[in-house]
């Protein structure tokens, strides 16, 4: 059915329409500071008050992550509702690439539906600040954390609530929501130019289905962050990010359960952990530069959304997912006793087998989900989780720092039992490279570059009309990243996950080995050929899906190209 209310929010965005990166590259603008003054829109806010470096002092671990507080509640499903019609591109009539799926949706009779309203929140990071007027995903930050079990679809209906006009200056309201690492069809995936405005909804369809049923391809912990077009890097830096966890017959999400479950920590001690920073002005507001192109970082570390905060833990087994929520920043985590991680998890997968280590990196995007066993400590011991890695400019991460910046401590404060376990074998690898590499016909070679002040894939900035690949469904391929200019770009593809075959020749680190959806290139990290098997099967149509840096200021200007899958 035909929604009459789409046409009149499309017209009055489109008259408030603010200057995104790609008009400076249009314009021949970008890279300089004061040419463009006279052009600089409002949005774009000077320092309020002085210099940065005078953020009020935070006392690190004064807020406690809470339920409700800095540990997002779980989505409820909700009364199925008719499904509805999709805007289509609510700012741009002629960006005919977009995808507009025309009348309801059939879903099957098991769906689970959702309903979340993106709406502005008063935020509060930090006692010593005053509160921000955030977005956020269900009016919080981060937002609702997803359940989902595989099997069980879910339909979730996405309100756009957020004000057209905005006195913060963060931001545009135009929303596309994009299910990291999840395998969904086209028009489901938060392509960036499938935008909703105010005013608008649009339903997005998750089948939780592993792709030709192998088991390597159900999933664990994925995100949801906005996705619309030249804006990615502000929405998702004014709060619109949240967790969607997975399981599945071996990871069920008890620990109760007997092998073959794997068993691992549940419940309450299963728990997502977002590191984001964030830049504050004099006064502890929220400050954002869009004219910096290089990769945004902040002054202040938070994880779920506070400064610094605290997180009382038994002693006993727990499992958290860290996931790099930063626009531009790159970590390297350890614990402050030095003690170990065991790594089950990177990116989207669970890892054939459990790696301990004593530090891992972790660069915007990516997921790793550790193991941290809390026994063995004392009652009242406080460790901290730190980062240790210097990072100056969105450039590249920098050198290693001791004694690094806490960005999180763990208070043990009780006893509880313990019922989980850490298999040897968590998810095998039943189709990897060595069942896929024979198969290959087709490589490609992708430069991530610059180009007069942006950002190109092999010399090129994003073009809705142009397709940089087509592959054929059910092919592997290999794909070579290369980066220039000593940059670091995190390259991620949707949709499809990657083996790194090699960085220059050389095999890849442990934590490199499983499935991965960001990779890495440039500054320290090698060029890297990697394999891709293109498991398709959402409809008879073509496949298309992008794939872009995540360095968010990088993707907005514009470091992203599309592939098609035939
Ligand atoms: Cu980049």
């Amino acid at each position: 059915m035909k929604n009459l209310d789409h046409e009149s929010p499309k017209k009055r965005v489109s008259m408030h329409r603010k200057f995104t990166r790609r008009d400076l590259v249009k314009w021949g603008i970008v890279g300089g500071g004061t040419a463009m003054f006279g052009l600089r829109p409002a949005w774009v806010r000077a320092s309020r008050s002085g210099s940065l470096s005078m953020a009020p002092a935070t006392t690190p671990f004064l807020m406690e992550l809470l339920p409700g507080r800095g540990l997002p509640p779980v989505s409820q499903p909700v009364t199925p509702f008719p499904t509805m019609e999709d805007p289509g591109d609510c700012i741009n009539e002629d960006h005919s690439q977009a995808f507009h799926v025309s009348g309801p949706r059939e879903v099957p009779p098991n769906t689970e539906f959702h309903l979340v309203q993106v709406a502005p929140v008063n935020h509060l990071f930090h006692p010593a600040l005053p509160a921000n007027v955030l977005w956020g995903y269900g009016g919080q930050v981060p937002g609702p954390t997803f359940v989902a079990r595989s099997g069980t679809p879910q339909l979730v209906r996405f309100v756009n609530q957020l004000p057209e006009d905005d006195a913060v200056g963060i931001g545009l309201p135009t929303l596309a929501v994009h299910r990291h690492g999840g395998h969904q069809a086209p028009q489901d995936d938060g392509y960036p130019l499938d935008t909703f405005c105010p005013g608008q909804s649009r339903d997005y369809y998750y089948p939780n289905s592993p792709a030709a049923g192998l088991l390597q391809n159900e999933h664990s912990t994925t995100w949801y962050h906005d996705h619309a077009i030249d804006v990615t890097a502000q929405n998702v830096y004014r709060g619109l990010a949240g967790c969607y966890l997975n399981f599945n017959p071996l990871d069920t999400g008890s620990e109760l359960d007997p092998a073959p479950a794997l068993g691992l920590p549940s419940g309450e001690f299963d728990v997502p952990l977002v590191l984001q920073d964030r830049l504050f002005d004099a006064n502890g507001f929220l400050y954002y530069d869009s004219f910096d192109h290089n990769g945004f970082l902040g002054n202040k570390f938070l994880v779920n959304g506070l400064i610094q905060p605290f997180l009382r833990v038994a002693r006993r087994k727990y499992r958290f997912r860290i996931l790099n929520g930063s626009n531009a920043r790159f970590y390297n985590l350890v614990l402050s006793n030095g003690w170990p991680f065991t790594v089950i998890g990177t990116d989207s997968n669970l890892l054939e087998r459990p790696i301990a280590v004593s530090s891992f990196p972790i660069g915007p995007g990516e997921r790793v989900e550790v193991i941290v066993d809390f026994r063995g400590t004392i009652l009242g011991q406080k460790i901290q989780l730190v980062n240790r890695l210097e990072q100056t400019d969105g450039r590249k991460p920098g050198d290693l720092v001791s004694p690094g910046v806490p960005l999180m401590e763990f208070q043990v404060n009780r006893d509880a039992p313990d019922f989980s376990r850490v298999p040897d074998i968590l998810m095998p690898i039943t189709e990897g490279p060595r069942e896929l590499l024979s198969q290959v016909k087709i490589q490609r070679t992708f430069k991530f570059g610059r180009s007069n002040g942006a950002w190109v894939i092999n010399g090129e900035l994003f073009d809705e009309n142009r397709i940089q690949a087509d592959p054929r469904r059910g092919t592997s391929e290999i794909w070579h990243f290369e980066s220039g200019g000593g940059w670091t770009h995190p390259v991620h593809l949707h949709n499809f996950e990657m083996f790194i075959l090699g960085r220059d020749g050389a095999r890849p680190p442990l934590l490199e080995r499983g499935r991965k959806d960001i990779i890495n290139v440039g500054g320290p990290y090698p060029n890297a050929s990697v394999l891709i098997k293109f498991d398709y099967d959402f409809s008879e149509q073509p496949g298309r899906y992008a794939f872009h840096c995540h360095t968010t200021e990088h993707e907005d200007m514009s470091m992203m190209g599309q592939f098609e899958v035939l």
